[in-house]
């Protein structure tokens, strides 16, 4: 496939696209991007639009404080319905703390066959109004979600280990992500070295030792520790 972009330790902050329908932060219509490293806050429409896109991943990288009627959604670029090439792959990111207002959309909506892991999905409104869907909407089937924290949890049978467990943030309201050293968060990730996913957001090195166990393990979420 063609079209291969990395956008690498940006940070994106307070966008908003004229159109509704449109990307605030970013709008991608390309196939293999990888979106590493990146913090995006304070988006008034959706993140980041994703169109005809085949394998996006985004790893590392943090939404927070957003008021977008998606944080990341997949589109069919006519309809505007989920397309189910669009599958995206997110891996150790954090979503928190998003909220919409009085628009009853979800946080995210992604195609068919997207799958996030080793991630942090906590205190995002409104909830679905069913709640175990917790924001989620997919089209004709389910995303695979394993090893992550999801408030209200996410439970199907593509899923695995997901938790619904204050993640334990350092300081959110300062704009610390990180999380303390009882968080459930710590150790608790799968291995995702061979994806090309060694380092957090700030450059550590993945896995590390963060419970004192002697056994390196990834963490959930953008930080390592
Ligand atoms: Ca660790
Ligand atoms: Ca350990």
């Amino acid at each position: 496939m063609r079209n291969s972009v990395k956008l690498t330790s940006n940070y994106f902050s307070d966008n908003r696209a004229v159109q509704s329908q449109s990307g605030a932060g970013i709008y991608l219509d390309g196939h293999n991007t990888v979106i590493d490293k990146n913090i995006f806050v304070k988006h008034e429409n959706s993140v980041i639009l994703i169109t005809e896109s085949i394998n996006t991943v985004i790893s590392n990288s943090i939404f927070v404080a957003n008021t977008a009627s998606n944080i990341i959604v997949t589109r069919d670029s006519i309809y505007f319905v989920n397309d189910n090439e669009n599958e995206i792959h997110i891996y150790n990111s954090t979503i928190a703390f998003n909220h919409l207002g009085e628009n009853t959309a979800n946080v995210l909506t992604l195609g068919l066959n997207s799958t996030i892991e080793n991630s942090i999905i906590w205190d995002n409104s409104p909830a679905h109004t069913q709640p175990w869907l917790n924001g989620f909407q997919v089209n004709d089937g389910a995303i695979q979600i394993t090893n992550s924290i999801v408030e209200y949890g996410y439970y199907n049978d593509k899923s695995d280990n997901v938790v619904d467990a204050d993640p334990q943030f350092v300081r959110p309201e300062a704009g610390d992500y990180r999380v303390l050293l009882n968080s459930p968060a710590i150790d608790s990730g799968i291995d995702l070295g061979e994806l090309g996913i060694t380092s957090d957001i700030t450059g550590n090195n993945r896995p590390s030792d963060g419970n004192a166990d002697d056994v390196e393990a990834f963490d959930m979420g953008a930080f390592e520790r």
